[in-house]
């Protein structure tokens, strides 16, 4: 099964700035974790970040030919946009929304998800490993046969 990680705005910048709230690894440590586990877990992965709006969505829409789920951490998207919510809820794979960050515990404007009400389920501020376990999360759901354990 494909599975599409997408990250948003600014992750490019993991574990160059604000260690404090992001942590130390890099987005490229979090593709290999992914791409680790994935392949484990006998998915097919696709991992994107982009700064461009456009570009996420666009994304998006190719996952409704292509993939079988999707992860996704839109950054500060998240809060913003109506736009990558419809892509999403046009999409009938599963997705789950992760924040590296708990978002409830931070300022009040990224308490609001636009996504969350087009998303299969979150996964917040539990750093690198929400990917993972969205990962292993999805696997279940998707192909429950390989994704023991
Ligand atoms: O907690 C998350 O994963 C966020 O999606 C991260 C976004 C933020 O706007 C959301 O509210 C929550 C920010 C991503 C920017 O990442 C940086 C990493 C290092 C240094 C600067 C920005």
């Amino acid at each position: 099964m494909k599975v599409e990680i997408i990250n948003g705005p600014n992750l490019n910048l993991l574990g160059k700035r604000q260690p404090a709230i992001y942590g130390h690894e890099t987005l490229a440590d979090v593709e290999a974790d992914c791409r680790r586990l994935a392949a484990e877990l006998r998915l097919e992965l696709r991992f994107h970040q982009s700064n461009r709006e456009y570009e996420i969505i666009d994304w998006i829409h190719e996952a409704r030919e292509t993939a079988g789920a999707l992860v996704i951490n839109p950054g500060a998207f998240t809060h913003t946009s109506v736009a990558i919510r419809d892509a999403l809820a046009v999409l009938e794979a599963p997705v789950i929304e992760v924040h590296l960050s708990n978002i409830h515990r931070r300022e009040p404007f990224r308490h609001t998800s636009m996504l969350a009400g087009a998303v299969t389920g979150q996964i917040l501020g539990l750093g690198p490993a929400g990917y993972l376990l969205a990962l292993r999360a999805l696997a279940q759901m998707v192909q429950p046969a390989v994704a023991v354990a």
